[in-house]
């Protein structure tokens, strides 16, 4: 049996596997640039983020009906609860959307279809978070915010992603303090290809209380010993970093160092369907690879479940 765990970090349009992105289309009417689903996996070969994001974006056009959305939930749901995970917390990108004229209460009835029912259908509980598109503007995030409004019972938080080198987090410092007034919680990415200072900027400007990635903190000694001290779990994607190039190999990747370093790590799985698993894949590959033991195992799922938001989030939909 695998280990139980909490899934923190896991895009829910990059779960879109390619048997179900053909089965939208057909579905659809919607004509896929691709023969079939073997040349669709041949286009899974990135040279960075944007490569992958160009990709990311294309598929989504399947996705058009609240139907489609509690498919997509409902096959993620099914394949993590077989990966041990017990509690998902799903980030979605409502602009990504929006903007192919899908809108938002179509994304969030559709994905509620399948979240509402997961802990009863697959044993798996959920928290749902609304990301906003950093290389979209901020009045487009926050018109995102106030699109939202009317769901906030089913949105525990904010995050913020896409390409992250040149849009710092700080562009985003009046919607994250709008969404804080109204009880949400904040993550953002930083740290994935951007520098160190986008994670000190993500704490101190957005007041994030989690960081995604947050990989490139080992360049900046002086954040480590911060997060360390202030206990910031990072949602770590070991094996979306090697697809995504941003460490050489997964034997070079720094998780073993970074735990050493006492910083709360976890482990989890980005964009499933796009970089090569699922939550339990990540892990074996860090046991296999790093040579992570069974207490590290064993840290690194109680950190997922120390860093998820499950705590005091019935209060807060009391708001
Ligand atoms: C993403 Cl790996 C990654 N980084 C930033 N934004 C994203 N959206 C979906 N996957
Ligand atoms: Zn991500």
């Amino acid at each position: 049996m695998p280990v139980p765990k909490a899934e923190l970090h896991l895009h829910i349009e990059g779960t879109l596997e390619p048997e179900l992105a053909f089965a939208l289309a057909a579905r659809n009417g919607v004509d896929l640039p691709y023969a079939d689903t073997d040349a669709l996996r041949e286009a899974y070969r990135f040279q960075d983020l944007q490569s992958f994001l160009n990709l990311y974006y294309e598929l989504m056009a399947v996705l058009r009906t609240e139907r489609d959305f509690e498919d997509l939930a409902d096959a993620y749901l099914a394949r993590a609860a077989a990966q041990g995970v017990r509690h998902a917390e799903i980030f979605f990108d409502p602009q990504a959307h929006t903007a192919r004229g899908v809108g938002m209460n179509t994304v969030v009835d559709g994905l509620w279809r399948a979240l509402g029912r997961s802990e009863e259908t697959h044993g798996v509980s959920t928290r749902l978070i609304m990301c906003f598109l950093r290389d979209e503007s901020a009045e487009s995030a926050l018109a995102t915010l106030d699109a939202a409004e009317p769901h906030l019972d089913r949105i525990t938080g904010v995050g913020l992603d896409s390409a992250e080198v040149g849009h710092p987090p700080a562009k985003f410092r009046e919607v994250y303090e709008a969404a804080a007034a109204l009880g949400l919680r904040r993550v953002a990415h930083a740290g994935e290809e951007g520098p160190p200072e986008y994670i000190t900027e993500a704490l101190d400007v957005l007041g994030v209380e989690r960081v995604d990635h947050g990989l490139r903190c080992v360049e900046d000694p002086a954040l480590v010993a911060r997060l360390v001290r202030d206990r910031i779990p990072l949602t770590l994607c070991p094996l979306s970093n090697v697809r995504l190039r941003a460490v050489d190999t997964l034997a070079a990747h720094p998780l073993p160092a970074m735990l050493d370093a006492g910083l709360l790590c976890t482990v989890n799985s980005d964009d499933p369907a796009y970089f090569g698993g699922y939550a339990g894949d990540n892990f074996d590959a860090v046991r296999d690879t790093l040579g992570l033991g069974p207490e590290r195992l064993r840290e690194l799922a109680r950190n997922s479940f120390l860093a998820a938001f499950l705590d005091d989030d019935e209060e807060r939909r009391g708001r």
